[in-house]
């Protein structure tokens, strides 16, 4: 398998974490998307229409955006996805409030200031997500005071 994908990207680094856990190897493919290449038409055409990484190429057909579902891909059936369906739904509920939740406020934010390196120019777009990570932080921080990881134990 291959994983298009930003070095920086977080949502990159989490497949490439799942990845290492599960010892499952994936050939990396860098994609340059401040240069564009994940607005090609190519990219556009074969690996994702919406443009983003990262994307894990199963077979020269296959193609999986998203890094929740590529997550979910690699790690089912595996010490990663609990067998137990109420564990399991909690696992997802996580992943859908990081990415509803946590990453439009918080990663967003990372990206314009520590890879688009612009926080003069994001300032408005900042500000008005500031309120959202810091909720979704008080939302992360509440559960762990009374639970060593956020989901499963
Ligand atoms: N919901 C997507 C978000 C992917 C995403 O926003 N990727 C960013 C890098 S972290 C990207 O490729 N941006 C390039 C662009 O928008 O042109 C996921 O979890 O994979």
């Amino acid at each position: 398998m291959r994983l298009h994908q930003m070095h920086d990207s977080g949502n990159c680094y989490k497949v490439r974490l799942t990845l290492a856990q599960l010892g499952v190897p994936a050939e990396l493919v860098d994609v340059d998307i401040l240069g564009g290449e994940s607005r090609t038409d190519a990219f556009l055409g074969t690996l994702n229409p919406n443009g983003r990484v990262p994307v894990l190429e199963i077979d020269e057909r296959t193609a999986l955006p998203e890094s929740d579902a590529i997550i979910w891909y690699v790690a089912e059936s595996t010490r990663l996805v609990p067998t137990d369906k109420l564990a399991r739904a909690r696992v997802l509920q996580w992943m859908f409030f990081e990415q509803y939740s946590h990453e439009p406020y918080i990663a967003t934010v990372r990206y314009w200031v520590h890879i688009v390196r612009d926080a003069d120019g994001f300032a408005r777009q900042i500000e008005e997500r500031t309120p959202g990570g810091y909720a979704a932080l008080d939302v992360m921080d509440h559960h762990l005071d009374t639970h060593e990881f956020l989901a499963g134990e």
